[in-house]
């Protein structure tokens, strides 16, 4: 007996083996969930290709935010497959390098617009365009992080858009909890990814937390997993537009 028999998943943000997505993909698999998965263009397809044959996805269909006709591509295909589904994982992000390398104070209007748009916006999106394929209960979940509550070294307009992907987690729930629909973030410590690759001084920051963080040490994308399957089963029935933290506890340590 799992704990997610009969549930069926839709996972966002995969781009290889090491990404978060896929963490949480194993986990919410493991406790018996089907689950269907997107990529982003035919260059990741073929990453992302051999993990929905490893984890038997019920399908795998291309899905940029940016693209106004996924959005309904993304629709027809959950109804072909599934009719209704009970679990929506958010787990992407893009910004464009220059803007995290950069002095705040010079991040472009284009980029403010594309950060946004891909990590914070398409929350939205997607849950205006899936929302009538939600079974009651269902649970919506968006990967974000601490550089949205505090200023993070080479973070920049990407902080921004967490804080505006936060904030619309709060909205939605807000808004969904009449449609039994339950939205809430996991705010997840650094872990090498693609997309961290991305963010610099990160080396440094992996140190920092293996020295200061209560736990001493980094988190695993398996530990993310382990929070994604709690707020996607029923054990967190009663947990709505909250971010939960899942970073070792650097969070909560000050810094003089
Ligand atoms: O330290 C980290 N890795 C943390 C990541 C700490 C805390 C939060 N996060 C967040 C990220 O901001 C993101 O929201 O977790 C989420 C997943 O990130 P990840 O697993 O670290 O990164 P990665 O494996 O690169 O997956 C993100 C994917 C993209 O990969 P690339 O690297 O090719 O950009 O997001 C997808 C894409 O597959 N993505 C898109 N998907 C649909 N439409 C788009 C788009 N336009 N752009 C990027």
């Amino acid at each position: 007996m799992g704990l997610l028999d009969g549930k069926k998943a839709l996972v966002l943000g995969i781009a290889n083996d090491m990404s978060i997505a896929w963490g949480i993909t194993r986990a919410l698999k493991a406790e018996g969930c089907s689950i269907g998965l997107t990529y982003l263009n035919d260059a990741l397809k073929k990453r992302v290709e051999p993990l929905s044959e490893e984890i038997g996805a019920d399908f795998l269909v291309e899905m940029d935010v940016t693209k106004e006709e996924h959005y309904d591509q993304l629709k027809k295909t959950v109804q072909d497959n599934w009719g209704k589904f009970d679990i929506l994982v958010h787990s992407l992000a893009f910004a464009d390098r220059a803007d995290l390398k950069g002095r705040f104070h010079e991040t472009s209007r284009a980029g403010f617009s594309m950060a946004c748009d891909i990590s914070a916006y398409s929350l939205i999106g997607l849950t205006k365009a899936l929302k009538d394929e939600m079974n009651p209960g269902s649970s919506i979940m968006a990967m974000t992080y601490h550089g949205s509550q505090q200023v993070l070294e080479g973070y920049n307009v990407m902080g921004v858009a967490k804080a505006a992907l936060e904030a619309s987690a709060r909205y939605l729930a807000s808004d969904l909890g009449e449609d039994g629909i339950r939205v809430n973030c996991i705010s997840a410590g650094p872990i090498r990814t693609l997309a961290a690759s991305g963010v610099p001084g990160l080396k440094k920051i992996f140190g920092i937390i293996e020295e200061k963080a209560p736990l001493k040490r980094n988190i695993t994308t398996e530990e993310v997993g382990g929070t994604a399957l709690y707020l996607a089963s029923d054990l967190s029935s009663g947990v709505t537009g909250q971010v939960l933290y899942c970073d070792s506890g650097i969070s909560t340590m000050g810094t003089c």
